[in-house]
C-alpha cells in the first residue's frame, strides 16, 4: 500500500499531525501499538497554552474544549506555607486552559474517525526502512499478518520508548539527558478542586501540586523518591502527606475522596538532535521529554507537529524543501527554551537529596524574587503561558 505520510503513534502528536495534514488534503495512516481504549485510559497532562488552543482551533477540533475547558488567568506558588498568586492576564495579557490530554486525544480521535482517515491500532513490530532515500517503507504486523507501507515521509510521533528514534543510526543522533532522583505520585478524584487555580507548593518534605480536570474532578501530585511503589500509598496516606505540604488554609479546605487513578511518573529532561533524518522526522515525546513541572510536554508536542505540518504542506503545495530542511533547527530552538523553563521550575520547587541549607535559601530567594519583582513575574508568565510558536 502507498500513502503520503506514515505516522507512528496515536498520541496527541500523531493524531494532531494527522488532522492538520488531512485538512490540507494530505493522506496519512497512523500506526499505533496499543488499543484505542488503552490510549484513552492514560491520565497525563492537563494545562494547554494559548498557542496549543489556537492550533486545535485551526485543526477544527476545539468545540468541546471551548465549552468545557477552564480558562485560568494565573497560578499560585506556595513556599513553606506562604502563598502568592501570579496573575498572567494582568502581567502579560495571556491565560492557560485546563483541559485534560485524554479529552484532547478523544476529540482528535473522533474527528479522525469521522473523516475516514485510517488508524491501525494494535500494530505490532513496526519497523522503519529506507528513510535515507526517496521512498521510505514501514512494516508492521496486524492480527498475525505482515503488512508494508510505502510512503513519502515518516513522522515518528511514538513517544520516548518508540521505535522511530531507535531506528536512527547511533552516529547520526546526539542525545542530552538529566534524570531526577524523584517522581510524581498523582491521584485523580471526583472531588471539587481545592482552589480555583493551580497551586504549586514547595515544602521541606517535597513538592506538591493541586490541579484539576473540571469543577468536580481534581488532580493532585506529590513528589516521591525514585523507586517508590504505588501500592505503598493508600489514599489516606496520600491525602495526609498532601495536607502537610500545602498552606494551612488549603489543607483545611481540601475535600478528599476515593482515588479513581493513582500512578507514579519519573521525572526526566531529554532532547535528541537533530530531529530530521532524510525523510524521517521526530516530534513530541519521541524527540524530547520535560519534567511535568512546567506543564510543557503536551504543548511542545503540539508546537512540534504544528511546525512539521506547515513544512510538509509547503513541500506538497510548492514542491519546496525549505520547510522540511528547516524543521529541526526551528523546533529545537523552542524546545530548548521549554526544557530550560521546565528544569528551572523543577529546580526551585522540589526538594533534592543533596540540597543543603544554602540551596534551600537560594530556592527561597527565587520565590521572594518572583513575588516582589514584576519583571521576574512577567518572565514566569511568558514561559508558563507559552513562548511564541
Ligand atoms: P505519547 O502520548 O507518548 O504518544 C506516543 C504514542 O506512540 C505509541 N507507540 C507506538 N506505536 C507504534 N509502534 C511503536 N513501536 C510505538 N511505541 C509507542 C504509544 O503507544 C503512544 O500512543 O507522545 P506524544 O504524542 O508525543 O505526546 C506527548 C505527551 O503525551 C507528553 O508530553 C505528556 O503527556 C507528558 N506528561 C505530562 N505532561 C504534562 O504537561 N503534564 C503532566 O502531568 C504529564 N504527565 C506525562 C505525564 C507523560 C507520562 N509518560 C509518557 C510516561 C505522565 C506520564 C505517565
Ligand atoms: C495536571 O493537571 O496533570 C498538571 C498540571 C500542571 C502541571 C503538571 C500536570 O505542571
Amino acid at each position: 500500500m502507498r500513502i503520503q505520510v506514515a505516522i507512528i503513534g496515536a498520541g496527541p502528536a500523531g493524531l494532531l499531525l494527522g488532522r492538520l495534514l488531512e485538512k490540507a488534503g494530505i493522506e496519512t495512516i497512523i500506526l499505533e501499538r496499543r488499543s484505542q481504549d488503552h490510549v484513552l485510559g492514560r491520565i497525563r497532562a492537563g494545562v494547554l497554552e494559548q498557542g496549543t488552543v489556537e492550533l486545535l482551533d485551526k485543526a477544527g477540533v476545539a468545540e468541546r474544549l471551548h465549552a468545557e475547558g477552564l480558562i485560568h488567568d494565573g497560578v499560585e506558588f506556595c513556599f513553606d506555607g506562604d502563598r502568592h498568586r501570579f496573575n498572567f492576564r494582568e502581567l502579560i495579557g495571556r491565560t492557560v486552559t485546563v483541559y485534560g490530554q485524554t479529552e484532547v486525544t478523544r476529540d482528535l480521535m473522533h474527528a479522525r474517525d469521522a473523516s475516514g482517515s485510517k488508524t491501525i491500532y494494535e500494530a505490532d513490530n513496526v519497523t522503519l526502512h529506507d528513510f535515507d532515500g526517496d521512498t521510505p517503507r514501514v512494516r508492521y504486523v496486524k492480527g498475525g499478518v505482515e503488512h508494508e507501507l510505502t510512503c513519502d515521509f515518516i513522522a515518528g510521533c511514538d513517544g520516548y520508548h518508540g521505535v522511530s528514534r531507535a531506528s536512527v543510526p547511533e552516529e547520526a543522533i546526539r542525545t542530552f539527558e538529566r534524570v531526577y532522583p524523584f517522581g510524581w505520585l498523582g491521584i485523580l478524584a471526583d472531588t471539587p478542586p481545592v482552589g480555583e487555580e493551580l497551586i504549586y507548593a514547595h515544602h521541606e518534605r517535597g513538592f506538591a501540586l493541586c490541579s484539576m480536570r473540571s469543577p468536580t474532578r481534581s488532580r493532585y501530585y506529590i513528589q516521591v523518591p525514585a523507586g517508590e511503589k504505588v501500592d505503598e500509598w493508600s489514599d489516606d496516606r496520600f491525602w495526609d502527606e498532601l495536607r502537610r505540604r500545602v498552606d494551612a488554609e488549603t489543607a483545611g479546605t481540601l475535600i478528599t475522596g476515593p482515588s479513581i487513578e493513582k500512578s507514579i511518573a519519573l521525572l526526566r529532561s531529554f532532547v535528541a538532535e537533530p530531529l530530521r533524518f532524510g525523510r524521517l522526522f521526530l516530534a513530541g515525546d519521541a524527540a524530547h521529554i520535560v519534567p511535568p513541572t512546567g506543564a510543557k510536554g503536551l504543548n511542545l508536542a503540539a508546537s512540534d507537529v504544528g511546525a512539521l505540518a506547515e513544512a510538509l504542506i509547503e513541500f506538497y503545495r510548492e514542491r519546496s524543501t525549505a520547510g522540511i530542511d528547516g524543521y529541526s533547527s526551528r523546533v529545537l530552538a523552542r524546545i530548548w527554551k521549554a526544557e530550560r523553563f521546565s528544569w528551572w521550575m523543577t529546580s526551585i520547587l522540589h526538594t533534592f537529596p543533596d540540597t543543603d541549607a544554602f540551596g534551600r535559601r537560594i530556592q527561597r530567594a527565587e520565590f521572594d524574587y518572583l513575588r516582589t519583582s514584576p519583571a521576574a513575574a512577567r518572565s514566569l508568565a511568558e514561559n508558563y503561558t507559552g513562548l511564541p510558536f
